[in-house]
């Protein structure tokens, strides 16, 4: 597996996709500079699609070419927009049926950054296919899912109404990570294909360059790994034409190596931007060359579209009722915390510094504060554990390293082995650690509340899934999803499930609630 050496990997970060100076085959292109009409490149195929002879339309103004088309100010640049990241995907300029070729009607989509301008023009959809092109988005995808269910629910909706609309065989909703590894967290396939479902792969398996052509496009479409690119033709040698908005930019050498690896022969994928970050792609498989005409995909992608507002409003709804949640979880807490301190007096029973196993409520009430799989409550003479965690002298250990380490009041981390190499030790059940730390905690001193969570592919559950068969095929190549699955386990060693902002917040609600109750006793007494 010569292909994962970092070096490899490092290459593919560097691979400038949009300087590609060929296009794929089911289509041709003319391109110029950004505020000038005249033609500077065009593809190699041009005669073929249009007639004309590309020495002949090199060096002339487009709006010779096409007197009626276009008007000039649609050749400027409008990803310089100040809203250029919702735009810049909407705003490339869709004209049916632009031109006549010899072998048919053409459609025309224009582009322009601040670099270039591009009209491609591709085969226009025959006019029996127009009534299924042309049909509304399903009002259902509208519906704004609520609970975990509705929307479960809603993606599987959406994957099921996509693999109708574009007749692929699967259709994944592929999900971006926190790391940029991604998850395939909905699915619709054709029966007896094996399913990808649940599976997690690499960040490296979309390099960075990628993302940000998926970023300001809406799709992307490879309708035949097989069939040979066409390269461009330019006025000057020299020039670089940037293809970055580009429909039929010619596909990544390393990347048509990966689809033929997974048994792909067409693929086609829709970015979903949440507030112009990628949250993540919709991607679309085929074991045979499939092409959609500009209106299909065009419909496609405003079905995603949809269901970026359906992100959006369930992700508001979560966070609303994650807060409820968590105050009532911390009040239930500090309640349990509250009855062991008095009724027992943890200090004076749990005195003789062996580690003790507390009332059932409250290690609940810890462990689902954080969504943590173990937890301890330190002080300087008792160690209360709850759940998975390393052993006391182990964590007698790490709490003097807090302190001698960590100065703010809440310490959180999803690689504490990275930090402190002692934990090495205890990583497959604690590589994230979040420590609260709250100061003068009645008699005796600090008391910090650590909570940990597992290495991250023991959270991952795949391994098991009875489906898992027939991914096992050890014949397969090494980007094959069940390599990459490997090489995803290998990258996330010793890092747990990141702690979110919303766990933050919980753990410092929960202190200043902690503090403010001991100052009431204080006081109180
Ligand atoms: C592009 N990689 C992509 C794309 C996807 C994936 C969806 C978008 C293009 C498309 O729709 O085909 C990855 N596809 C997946 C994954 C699944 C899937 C993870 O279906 C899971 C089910 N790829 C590598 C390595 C490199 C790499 C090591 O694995 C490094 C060079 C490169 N991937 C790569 C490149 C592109 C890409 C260069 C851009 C292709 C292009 O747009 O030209």
């Amino acid at each position: 597996s010569e292909s994962l050496a970092p070096g490899f990997l490092a290459e593919c970060e560097r691979e400038q996709l949009h300087h590609v100076q060929s296009i794929q085959p089911w289509g041709c292109v003319l391109g110029g500079r950004t505020g000038a009409p005249i033609v500077e490149v065009v593809s190699a195929n041009l005669p073929a699609w249009t007639g004309w002879i590309p020495e002949a339309v090199l060096g002339q103004a487009l709006t010779t070419l096409l007197p009626e088309f276009p008007p000039q100010t649609e050749l400027t640049d409008i990803t310089n927009a100040p809203d250029a990241w919702m735009l810049a995907a909407s705003d490339k300029r869709f004209y049916p049926a632009l031109l006549a070729g010899p072998s048919g009607p053409l459609d025309g989509l224009l582009s322009c950054n601040a670099h270039n301008w591009l009209l491609e023009l591709e085969p226009a959809l025959p006019s029996e296919q127009q009534a299924d092109a042309y049909r509304p988005v399903p009002h259902r995808l509208y519906r704004m899912p609520y609970s975990e269910r509705d929307w479960a629910s809603h993606c599987q909706y959406l994957a099921d109404e996509l693999r109708t609309a574009s007749g692929f065989e699967r259709v994944m909703i592929y999900r971006f990570r926190h790391d940029g590894c991604g998850e395939v967290i909905a699915e619709s396939l054709r029966d007896g294909l094996p399913p990808y479902l649940g599976l997690r792969y690499p960040a490296s398996d979309i390099p960075q360059i990628a993302r940000q052509l998926y970023r300001l496009n809406s799709h992307r479409q490879i309708p035949n790994i097989a069939a040979p690119p066409v390269p461009l033709l330019s006025l000057e040698p020299e020039a670089v034409a940037d293809l970055t908005l580009s429909d039929l930019r010619a596909v990544s050498p390393v990347h048509l190596e990966y689809l033929k690896n997974m048994g792909v022969t067409a693929s086609l994928s829709f970015s979903i931007l949440i507030s112009g970050e990628l949250w993540g792609l919709i991607a679309c498989h085929h074991s045979a060359p499939r092409h959609l005409a500009l209106p299909v995909r065009l419909r496609c992608a405003e079905m995603t579209q949809v269901f970026t507002l359906a992100i959006s409003g369930y992700q508001s709804t979560q966070r609303l009722m994650d807060l409820n949640e968590s105050d009532q979880e911390i009040l239930a807490l500090l309640a349990a915390l509250r009855l062991v301190d008095d009724e027992r007096d943890l200090i004076a029973e749990l005195g003789t510094g062996r580690a003790n196993v507390i009332d059932h409520t409250l290690a609940q009430a810890l462990l689902s504060l954080a969504r943590a799989t173990g937890a301890a409550l330190v002080d300087a003479s008792n160690i209360v554990t709850v759940g998975q965690t390393p052993e006391v002298s182990d964590i007698r250990a790490l709490v003097n390293w807090l302190h001698e380490t960590v100065t703010a009041p809440i310490f959180v981390t999803d690689r504490l082995a990275a930090l402190y190499p002692e934990a090495i030790a205890f990583a497959e059940l604690g590589s994230g650690l979040m420590a609260v730390r709250v100061d003068g905690y009645r008699e005796t001193g600090d008391r910090w509340f650590l909570w940990w969570r597992p290495e991250q592919p023991h959270t991952v559950y795949w391994a098991g899934d009875p489906r898992k068969g027939a991914l096992f095929d050890e014949q397969r190549q090494v980007l094959s999803p069940r390599s990459s699955f490997a090489r995803w386990i290998e990258t996330t060693a010793r890092q747990s499930e990141p702690w979110t902002d919303a766990d933050w917040l919980r753990a410092k609600k929960f202190r200043s609630l902690v503090l403010h109750d001991i100052n009431a006793r204080f006081l109180g007494r």
